[in-house]
């Protein structure tokens, strides 16, 4: 069995809450790919460039972290990357009926690779990359949700 675990997500932008599920996968897993894909229902701020710079600024303290995208379905990228795993994070009940299904889904498309679920911290668990652009984008302060390079990116969005 491969030991390459795959967290995938749109990251627009990653969130302090994304950051813990990333840096918990790769104590767990030799290496993690973190995939930045298209989910079609949501419409993005970050192009796929500027959110894979931004994971990466942000993971660079974690040496067996690679990050990737693909514009294609997560279990082709998944297989092609040789993984055995999807980690996926959990927040709320609210997440679990999506999970739920794309997780089906997915099982569908390939058996082979699991998807496994880790549980948010307490002081993340409202936290989303949409409540996150909500609050910069109205002039909040950020800096206790998101890492500082997105801080910074989100408020030149914003012109801040
Ligand atoms: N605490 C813990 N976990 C969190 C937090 C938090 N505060 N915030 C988000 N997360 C978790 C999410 O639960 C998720 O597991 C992950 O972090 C990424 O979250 P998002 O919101 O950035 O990403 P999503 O949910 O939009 O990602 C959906 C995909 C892009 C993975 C999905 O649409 C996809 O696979 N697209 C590719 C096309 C495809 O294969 N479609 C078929 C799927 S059935």
């Amino acid at each position: 069995m491969s030991k390459i675990a795959v967290v995938p997500g749109s990251f627009d932008p990653i969130t302090n809450g994304h950051l813990d599920i990333i840096e918990r996968a790769s104590k767990v897993f030799p290496e993690v790919r973190v995939a930045v894909m298209n989910n079609s229902s949501k419409r993005s701020l970050f192009t796929v460039e500027e959110r894979k710079e931004l994971i990466r600024a942000v993971t660079s303290k974690f040496p067996n972290v690679i990050v990737e995208s693909s514009s294609g379905l997560l279990m082709d990228y998944a297989r092609n990357a040789g993984a055995s795993v999807i980690v996926r994070g959990l927040r709320a009940i609210s997440d679990f009926e999506y999970e739920m299904q794309i997780t089906s889904m997915n099982r569908m498309l390939d058996e082979s690779i699991e998807t496994f679920f880790v549980m948010t911290k307490n002081q993340y668990s409202f936290l989303s990359s949409s409540i996150v652009k909500e609050v910069a984008q109205y002039g909040g302060d950020i800096s206790a949700l998101v890492p500082h390079e997105v801080e910074v990116a989100l408020n030149k969005k914003f012109e801040k």
